[in-house]
């Protein structure tokens, strides 16, 4: 059986449409889990919606409708989008299941017999949006910062789980797991945050304040903290305690304003404390911003992906997004670096190269690949055919540069358009004591065109499939060990070439 490789997303809250910053975290897992894919791995995605806590009481209210039927309208606008943009998760799970909801039970029984989970009467401040005790420490400039929203003193007695106790266990597994947070300078955050000594974590809610949530198996009156519930997706979907059983998870991707506390120290240690494994890697990507503020549904600056996949297609949106973020990083999403970026890598880039190739090949030789006659190579194909691209493309995908990853495929595309221009078929057309050179350089184009329609395929799903599909390919799933030079399309029939990526002026 081949290797498995199992990655999970964030569960989105579902108090809100999903906007790019979402899209992009799934688009990024999707890419990654077809690249897995392509290597030959039983790659398993999950990915989902997180549907308790009080934002989706809150906005339930707010439309006069039970929670459920609020969740169950909010999926669909997740679920289409997602289809829409060829985000294929082996498994999109809702925390509303009950699968999950008896797993959470089971959890917290489970702590609470061990003595992990202990009652007190707690006052303190509370974060209405964070849905989180905070404390003075947090405040900049004696202000509470935006993201906390409104803040409020609370006084109620709570279940609490014992996370002080495992701080110095922690410490010592982030010392001693180097490459366990991605990109590397995120654990050194961690590490900076467990400097204060940690409290424990509240991990009840009164009824009486919040309904909608999970209810906890020693007291019925509570629910479970929407953070606890919702980091125990990742085990509950794995199809726990099965054969199949995924976990321990291969990657975590998350974004970065969920790495601390929530990721980086609640999760590892409520494993710990169940005795499960840790996951294998965590990847921190950055945030999309809109004119320098993070996009998001609490500023109000959110953009929808849906017109920009109308207008220049969802290869279109999830390549800009690979390729713009160095990931890790932040990035600003604008209407003219999409543009910008629409023309110059994918109309006159790849669109073009394919069509012009394409039609070569039906001027000079009716659309059949013609034979590479080993007497007539020069450097110019040498070079073509020893190209490195695949290990390039390969060894950035392995440590999560995907925009240098789709640097070293543009630069192949760029070399082979480079390559039409040396060769001029359009010269050797017209000298028939030419036809094997001609032959030769059809016969190396058209191969380094199939190349790279294996090349994109994690990103650009469709255009590989439209290529392969007017090279008059099969489209199976494609290895990427495809992706190596090989002559063996002579003969193939071709069909005429339609423009992958049309021309477009501006946005509207
Ligand atoms: O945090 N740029 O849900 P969420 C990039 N339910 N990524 C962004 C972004 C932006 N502008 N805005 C949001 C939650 N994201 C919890 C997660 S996991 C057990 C529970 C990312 O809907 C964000 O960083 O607020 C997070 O990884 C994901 O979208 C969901 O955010
Ligand atoms: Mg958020």
């Amino acid at each position: 059986m081949s290797e498995r490789y199992f990655l999970t997303t964030a569960i989105d809250y579902v108090n809100g449409r999903p906007h790019l910053g979402h899209a992009y975290e799934k688009i990024l897992a999707d890419v990654l889990n077809r690249y897995h894919l392509s290597l030959g791995q039983d790659s398993f995605f999950l990915t989902g919606l997180d549907e308790h806590g009080q934002k989706v009481q809150q906005s339930a209210q707010a439309q006069n409708i039970p929670p459920q039927q609020f969740c169950d309208e909010m999926a669909v606008h997740f679920q289409t989008l997602w289809k829409r943009l060829h985000i294929h998760p082996n498994r999109f799970v809702r925390t509303t299941e009950n699968n999950h909801k008896e797993v959470v039970r089971k959890f917290l029984q489970k702590l609470h017999d061990q003595g992990e989970i202990y009652f007190k009467e707690h006052e303190g401040l509370y974060s209405v949006r964070q849905e989180q005790f905070v404390t003075e420490k947090e405040m900049v400039n004696g202000q509470w910062p935006e993201i906390f929203g409104e803040v409020v003193k609370t006084v109620e007695p709570n279940y609490f789980f014992k996370l002080s106790s495992y701080q110095d266990w922690l410490r010592t597994y982030l010392q001693e797991h180097p490459e366990w947070i991605m990109p590397s300078f995120r654990r050194n955050e961690i590490l900076a945050a467990l400097e204060r000594p940690l409290g424990d974590l509240c991990i009840s809610r009164p009824k009486s304040r919040l309904s909608w949530g999970i209810p906890l198996p020693f007291d019925e009156e509570y629910v479970t903290y929407v953070w606890f519930d919702a980091l125990i997706n990742y085990v509950s979907f794995a199809y726990y305690d099965t054969p199949e059983d995924r976990w321990p998870a291969d990657l975590h991707i998350i974004g970065k304003d969920i790495l601390i506390p929530a990721h980086g120290v609640y999760w590892p240690i409520i494993l710990r404390a169940l005795g499960l494994t840790q996951p294998r890697q965590f990847l921190v990507h950055g945030w999309w911003l809109n004119r320098g503020a993070k996009i998001s549904k609490s500023v109000g600056n959110t953009i929808d992906p849906i017109p920009y996949i109308e207008k220049c297609g969802a290869d279109a949106f999830r390549y800009f997004l690979m390729r713009e973020m160095a990931l890790g990083q932040d990035a600003d999403f604008t209407d003219d670096k999409f543009i910008q970026r629409y023309q110059s890598d994918l109309s006159k880039g790849l669109g073009n190269l394919v069509q012009r190739s394409l039609s070569m090949l039906h001027r000079y030789r009716q659309g059949i690949v013609p034979p590479i006659h080993e007497s007539c190579l020069t450097d110019l194909e040498k070079d073509l055919q020893t190209e490195n691209v695949t290990t390039n493309y390969q060894s950035f995908m392995d440590k999560f540069e995907i925009h240098h990853a789709l640097g070293a495929v543009w630069t192949y595309i760029q070399r082979t358009d480079q390559y039409v221009e040396q060769t001029a078929p359009w010269k050797l057309a017209k000298d028939p004591a030419q036809s094997t050179r001609l032959d030769t350089v059809l016969g190396h184009l058209i191969e380094s065109i199939r190349r790279i329609s294996v090349l994109i395929d994690a990103v650009l799903p469709q255009t590989s499939l439209q290529i392969r599909a007017q090279l008059g390919l099969a489209t199976e799933p494609l290895r990427l060990s495809a992706a190596s030079f090989g002559n063996t399309l002579t003969g193939q029939v071709t069909l005429a070439p339609t423009a992958l990526f049309p021309r477009i002026e501006e946005l509207d």
